[in-house]
């Protein structure tokens, strides 16, 4: 790997400078999801240029949301990035910086990162899951993620959960991301009765053994075990790698693995932290 890569999730954005397949560094700010497109691209050419970025250079970017093969980009869940839909990036990212360019979504971008310098080496049927802002995927079957012309393929969030019981920001009921996604987990503790808390504050409530958020944590480790369950049913995964910033929290793996414990053991991969922690996505953005 040699050149820059973005990561935009739904709370943070990301920017790294590689030398030699390795991240020499980094720049981070939060993202700004309520703002346009171009505050958005504004806030990207700021990071790139901190880490010394010229056009021309080799740019990978990783994208929160679906971007089809003419490259469009929306976002699925609108509550995550309100004003993003239809935009065409690819157009937008060359002239900004230009054609030494590769976009993909995040997800799919962590994936690819795993596979091949992370924990998903070694196996030929491998998944990754981020438990972050929204809950996204990447499947990677001998070495190439699994994409559709449309951008969706991956998006396993939106598979419903035996435990969803909320309406999702991508229109259907009870999705998995309803149940598990920070966003998500947020509104619960609203509805709890306890205002303005983000995952992380609800984490910290869990690991004090507060019973409110032990319920929630709880229930969103447990459909992260069902759907690993699920996708190894489908795509026979040996492997399993979890990230996003609730997915790698202490503690949160632990309670994936005590859910999955109770599926027959065909249908238990081998379930590991990312090996790259936060950075599978900027990885990943440079290695297709
Ligand atoms: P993004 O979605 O932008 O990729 P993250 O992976 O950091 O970003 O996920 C953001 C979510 O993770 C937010 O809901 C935030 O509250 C939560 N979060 C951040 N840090 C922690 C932590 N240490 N423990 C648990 N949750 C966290
Ligand atoms: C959502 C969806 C996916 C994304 C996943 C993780 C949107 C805006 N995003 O399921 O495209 O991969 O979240 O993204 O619809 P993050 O923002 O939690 O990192």
């Amino acid at each position: 790997l040699n050149g820059f890569a973005i990561d935009l999730g739904g709370t943070k954005l990301a920017a790294a400078r590689f030398e030699a397949n390795k991240l020499v560094e980094k720049a981070q700010m939060p993202t700004k999801a309520d703002a346009p497109f171009e505050d958005l691209c504004a806030a990207m050419a700021m990071l790139l240029d901190q880490l010394g970025f010229c056009q021309g250079n080799r740019l990978g970017v990783a994208l929160t949301g679906r971007i089809d093969q003419s490259g469009h980009w929306s976002a699925v869940n609108g509550g995550t990035l309100p004003k993003i839909k239809d935009i065409d990036v690819r157009n937008a990212f060359t002239n900004m910086f230009g054609t030494n360019l590769t976009i993909l979504n995040d997800a799919t971008a962590a994936a690819c990162g795993e596979a091949h310098f992370g924990a998903g080496q070694g196996v030929s049927a491998f998944g990754y899951i981020t438990i972050s802002t929204g809950v996204g995927g990447g499947i990677v079957l001998n070495g190439q993620p699994v994409t559709s012309p449309n951008g969706l393929a991956g998006h396993i969030g939106f598979m419903r959960s035996p435990l969803g019981n909320a309406e999702c920001g991508c229109g259907r009921f009870g999705t998995v991301e309803s149940v598990a996604g920070g966003r998500a987990m947020a509104h619960q503790a609203h509805v709890a009765g306890f205002e303005n808390l983000n995952a992380k504050m609800i984490f910290e409530a869990y690991l004090a053994n507060e019973k409110w958020a032990t319920e929630i944590i709880s229930r969103a480790a447990q459909a992260i075990a069902i759907q690993i369950a699920d996708l190894t049913s489908i795509f026979g995964l040996e492997r399993v790698a979890i990230g996003g910033s609730i997915g790698l929290a202490d503690g949160f793996l632990e309670l994936i693995s005590l859910s999955l414990s109770k599926e027959p053991d065909l249908f238990q991969p081998d379930v590991r932290c990312a090996a790259l922690g936060s950075n599978s996505p900027l990885f990943g953005a440079l290695c297709i």
